[in-house]
């Protein structure tokens, strides 16, 4: 059965019926409750009053331990040519096959009502319902994790939520208890390096690689296992915002990473990512001089490529938050044949924590009977009862073995599909010990601080000296300079220099400067499509220009929105009109990827006059972002901060000049060359090239 027809029986919509109470009373008066007297106490017998109460006193239910703060989407995924060769996974055999998912992106340390912008690591949750079974693939957008032992997962927890005596600070690793547990723990290097960088910042889910982090495996048919490591590929390249606007977007709009994939979802952008697998034989598992088990490092994709084994498309917003996006339950071991574990200890004690994390989240045992957890396959098995049970089974036997039923449900063979794990041969002494390969904690840290671009160092840099600047205790941030001068050494000095700390004696050189280009952001995917683009506008503009730009837009994938100082409609100088789509008040340049200002002399006139345009300006070149301007718009950005950067377009004729992202064109009626330039540099995402410029511009 496809999982939409599944849920259909479960929606409900709500039109012109009748009131009733929840035993199907009709109820009379919903506003007053039954009172002795109108001014007197209200009465026991109010069985509506005592029944809406106690619904709404219990409608919370514990807010996740992590990931608290999440937004789910459906959408489907096709294989892109089997994969036998690799995994008997029946949904990765058939390219026709359509395999129903429900995605829940998340953030991991704030409460469930925190900002999405905050810097944190972005939980990437897909659950696919299989006709083998319910498989999810528990991921991050960063591939490695803190530590290596899932014993320690209520350390980092505890150290990076907020403090418990009082409460502060929300959503936020920038704080002492956190940066103790970093010094103690030099596991964590690599991870604090990602963390640090523009990832941990995402411009958009849609534009967010996502990590199973953790070693499986694949089995084929003939029970032939590989080491594998899975990936999400997105198809809009990897994005992210700046720091300022991050921190800018919690307070205006808390809800930006949502509200940015519930409105793609519903203009019919759809977010579309690649699966892709890293594979390593088993022969091969001691062939480098990482430890292949060991959650804290990456297999570099330039030594172990990613097979782009199938697509991912998400289509669908849900019905309904809390029955679908809060109620849905992830777990590493939801797994269906040939997918199959390592012994990764992070991944083994994941395999407890996220079954026993919903027996307390959803309220018992049987939270795989509610709707958005059913799986497709059929469930047969002797489980009963518990809390909140819904199947009403219909036999006196609920053991096995038994002959009253003639030992049914009878377990599966493998070939009928039955779940058989891999047989690897383990011995060992039972010791509490790490292995000696998941020593080194440094030279991946280094590896990855070594393929940083110039601009994404600066901002790792920018990073630590909020997050550890924030740290009260100047021991701990001294420990933070020594602990990172082991990555590299000018960072250390760098950092040294933000928080008020010593640099270290001897700054380590970065040794051999090995890097993996891949893991910088400066490779991925460059596109304008799905951005928007704020276009600033008064009565008096120039209607041609306008719509010229707007539809080459349009025909480019590109949004654009109208501001102005007051909602309502615009006049332009031969009287056509334009809607306004937001005010000053109701948005900010941090919401949009680029800025257009047209021309027409009175339209500028007006802007000119106005703080809250040329804020918009300065703040859009400040995070680096594209601007263009037509013909009289270049008036506007002279009376900006950047008039420095814009004189280079005041004089020209009719000629596109592009400089640091800032396009303008002069003397022009036709707006095809602009237009192409000005999408062309959208595509860039960003011009750090103004990096060093932007002193110049007031916050
Ligand atoms: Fe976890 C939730 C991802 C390590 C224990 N985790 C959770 C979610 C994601 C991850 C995406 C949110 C699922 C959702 O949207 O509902 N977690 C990871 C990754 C890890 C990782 C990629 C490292 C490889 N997690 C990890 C460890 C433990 C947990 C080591 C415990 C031993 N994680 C949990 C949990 C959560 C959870 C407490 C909280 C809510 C839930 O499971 O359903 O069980």
């Amino acid at each position: 059965m496809d999982k939409n027809q599944q849920l259909e029986p479960y929606r409900k919509s709500h039109g012109e019926e009748l009131l009733t109470t929840n035993q199907g009373v009709r109820v009379s008066n919903t506003d007053d409750s039954l009172k002795a007297g109108n001014r007197g106490p209200t009465l026991m017998e109010d069985f509506h009053f005592r029944e809406k109460l106690t619904h709404f006193d219990h409608e919370r239910i514990p807010e996740r331990v992590v990931h608290a703060r999440g937004f789910g989407v459906h959408g489907y995924f096709q294989v892109y040519e089997s994969m036998a060769e690799f995994t008997k996974a029946k949904f990765l055999q058939d390219p026709s096959v359509k395999t129903p998912v429900f995605v829940r992106f998340s953030t991991v340390v704030g409460s469930r009502g925190s900002a999405d912008t905050v810097r944190d690591v972005r939980g990437f949750a897909t659950k696919f319902y299989t006709e083998e079974g319910n498989y999810d693939l528990v991921g991050n957008n960063i591939p490695v994790f803190f530590i290596q032992d899932a014993i320690k997962f209520p350390d980092v927890v505890h150290a990076i939520k907020p403090e418990p005596h009082n409460e502060i600070p929300q959503a936020s690793a920038a704080h002492d208890t956190f940066w103790d547990f970093v010094v103690n723990t030099p596991e964590t290097a690599h991870m604090i390096m990602w963390l640090l960088s523009d990832r941990a910042i995402p411009r958009s889910y849609r534009m967010m690689e996502g990590f199973g982090v953790n070693t499986f495996r694949f089995v084929n048919q003939q029970g032939k296992a590989r080491f594998v490591k899975f990936h999400w590929k997105p198809l809009l390249g990897v994005h992210s915002l700046v720091w300022d606007e991050a921190q800018k977007l919690a307070g205006k709009d808390p809800d930006y990473h949502r509200r940015d994939l519930w409105d793609a979802i519903n203009m019919g952008s759809y977010p579309e990512y690649e699966l892709g697998v890293q594979m390593i034989e088993e022969e091969e598992e001691f062939n480098f001089d990482f430890d292949i088990l060991d959650p804290t490092k990456i297999w570099p994709e330039e030594m172990i490529p990613v097979k782009r084994i199938g697509k991912m498309t998400l289509d669908g917003n849900v019905d309904n938050f809390f029955a679908e996006t809060e109620q849905v339950a992830f777990h590493p071991g939801h797994v269906v044949p040939g997918i199959d574990f390592s012994n990764d200890p992070l991944l083994q004690g994941r395999l407890f924590s996220y079954l026993d994390t919903q027996l307390i989240r959803l309220g018992g045992p049987n939270f795989h009977e509610i709707p958005i957890n059913r799986p497709v396959a059929p469930i047969h098995n002797n489980q009963r009862d518990g809390y909140h049970r819904m199947t009403i089974d219909r036999s006196s036997v609920s053991y096995s073995p038994n002959s009253l039923q003639g030992n049914a449900p009878t377990p599966a063979t493998e070939a009928e599909g039955g779940y058989v794990h891999y047989e690897e041969k383990v011995e060992g002494k039972k010791v509490r010990q790490r292995s000696e390969s998941f020593q080194d904690h440094f030279s991946q840290a280094t590896l990855f601080w070594n393929s940083m671009s110039t601009a994404e160092k600066q901002h790792i840099i920018e990073a630590f000296h909020f997050e550890v600047g924030s740290v009260m205790d100047q021991q701990i941030k001294q420990w933070v300079v020594d602990m990172f001068n082991n990555v590299d050494g000018q960072l250390a000095v760098q950092i040294a220099a933000g928080v008020g700390a010593t640099p270290p004696a001897n700054p380590k050189s970065s040794g051999s400067a090995a890097s993996s280009p891949t893991v910088s952001q400066e490779n991925t995917i460059k596109t304008a499509g799905t951005r928007k683009v704020a276009i600033l506008l008064e009565n008096g503009y120039n209607h041609q220009e306008v719509s010229q730009v707007m539809e080459a837009l349009t025909a480019a994938g590109v949004h654009s929105e109208i501001i102005s100082k007051n909602l309502g409609m615009l006049t332009s100088v031969d009287g056509q009109q334009l809607e306004v789509g937001k005010n000053y008040v109701t948005t900010g340049s941090i919401k949009y990827d680029a800025l257009y200002i047209p021309g027409g002399q009175q339209s500028i006139n007006t802007l000119v006059m106005q703080g809250e345009a040329l804020h918009f300006i300065n703040e859009t070149f400040k995070h680096a972002k594209t601007i263009g301007a037509t013909n009289e718009g270049i008036d506007l950005l002279m009376t900006s901060a950047i008039q420095g950067v814009a004189m280079a377009g005041a004089d020209t004729q009719a000629q596109v000049i592009t400089e640091m992202g800032v396009v303008t064109i002069r003397n022009a009626t036709d707006m095809k060359d602009f237009a192409k330039e000005f999408i062309h540099a959208i595509a860039q995402h960003r011009h750090w090239i103004r990096q060093n410029k932007k002193q110049m511009i007031p916050a």
